[in-house]
């Protein structure tokens, strides 16, 4: 482990620390490993991970220098209910920071995917650490693949990059920077209402599912339906033919019909 350098990167939590690493096993665990030390709002960004991880133990490829792989403890007054809430605020941040500085045409995959042209370019993994039934805090990680040209071959046909759309200066701290405050003020939002109703249609703007035919896997049986949009909890509505069923992020991942997106 080495500690490159700390800097303080602006605003009034996000970054208050920040510690760039070369090399770790996964921003996610280092956070946890650092969690005593550090304050709401400390972010973690390390060149390669040897562990990235997804959901529900999946891989996350991290090559070294190709993308923003990037970790960031929260301690908010919520209940572990709204704190699962959370990515999706995390996925916002993430997307109107990402379409500002590249114009890309950037949307969401419910809950916690960030596609552009069909193509997975981000991906958030959020953990909750509880304490006594407690939120103790929340680990929030964001992989953003930046420069990458070349995917290992399970994902090349899903996966994309900054690069291969086309953007040409990439610069990883003004992602950090940008992210960081699109994300305080979503925050802030979000837990002076403890849900999405100041967010929903800022959401929705950019959620490539909506209007779309969806199946969505990973529950007890595949559903299918048009996915409509989220209710206040940052559920996706599904409308499957005679009801619209609410789908709760964190069990199930969602898929087109034809495809990934
Ligand atoms: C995610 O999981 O998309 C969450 C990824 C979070 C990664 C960040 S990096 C910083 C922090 N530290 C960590 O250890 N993790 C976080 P999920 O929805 O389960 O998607 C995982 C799936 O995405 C894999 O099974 C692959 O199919 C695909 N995948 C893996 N690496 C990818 C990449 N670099 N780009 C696009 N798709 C990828």
């Amino acid at each position: 482990m080495f500690f490159q350098f700390e800097v303080q990167v602006v605003m009034d939590f996000m970054g208050s620390r920040l510690i760039h690493m070369e090399e770790t096993d996964s921003t996610n665990e280092e956070i946890k490993r650092l969690s005593a030390v550090l304050h709401h709002g400390s972010i973690v960004v390390a060149d390669s991970q040897s562990m990235g991880k997804g959901r529900l133990g999946r891989n996350w490829s991290s090559p070294k220098d190709e993308g923003l792989w990037m970790s960031f403890i929260l301690r908010p007054e919520l209940s572990p209910e709204k704190c699962a809430g959370l990515t999706l605020v995390v996925a916002l941040s993430l997307t109107a920071a990402l379409r500002e500085i590249t114009g890309l045409d950037i949307k969401i995959k419910w809950p916690n995917d960030l596609v552009v042209n069909g193509c997975k370019l981000s991906g958030i993994l959020t953990e909750m650490v509880t304490r006594d039934m407690e939120v103790d805090y929340i680990v929030a990680g964001v992989g953003v693949n930046l420069t990458t040209m070349d995917f290992p071959a399970d994902i090349k046909d899903t996966a994309t990059s900054l690069s291969k759309e086309g953007v040409i200066d990439i610069d990883k701290m003004k992602i950090v920077k940008v992210f960081s405050s699109y994300f305080e003020k979503y925050f802030e939002q979000y837990v002076k209402t403890g849900d999405f109703s100041l967010l929903r249609e800022e959401y929705e703007k950019y959620l490539v599912n909506c209007g779309k035919e969806v199946r969505v896997i990973g529950s007890a049986e595949e559903l299918r339906g048009i996915a409509t949009g989220i209710n206040s909890d940052g559920e996706l509505l599904l409308d499957v033919g005679d009801k619209i069923i609410t789908i709760r992020a964190g069990e199930v991942s969602v898929r087109g019909i034809y495809g990934y997106v």
